[in-house]
């Protein structure tokens, strides 16, 4: 697992959701904000000052972001939908695929 780019960071409303992988799935996640700048985080416990698996947060106000990961077992775990800064939420939308 990797550090989400610090602790105690990203103060702003977020969107959870919980999501079932079964060994060897791989899952990308495809975010799309809406006149807002957004961070996606993969986390296996529900609280954003932990270690995760992976994050994407780029590119700035309505910057599509992308992350991709592979279950090295059976596994909960958790998407978390951020704002990159203090406050910043919007509309979105989000794809999550299975890729074999
Ligand atoms: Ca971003």
């Amino acid at each position: 697992m990797t550090s989400c780019g610090g602790a105690g960071f990203f103060d702003a409303p977020e969107v959870v959701y919980s999501i079932q992988l079964h060994q060897n799935d791989h899952i990308g996640i495809t975010l799309t904000p809406m006149g807002w700048d957004a961070v996606i985080l993969m986390l296996n416990v529900c609280s954003e000052g932990s270690d995760c698996f992976t994050y994407s947060d780029g590119l700035g106000v309505d910057g599509v972001e992308i992350a991709e990961w592979t279950a090295a077992m059976d596994f909960s775990a958790y998407v978390i939908i951020e704002g990159a800064s203090g406050g910043e939420t919007g509309p979105y939308e989000i794809g999550i695929d299975y890729i074999p």
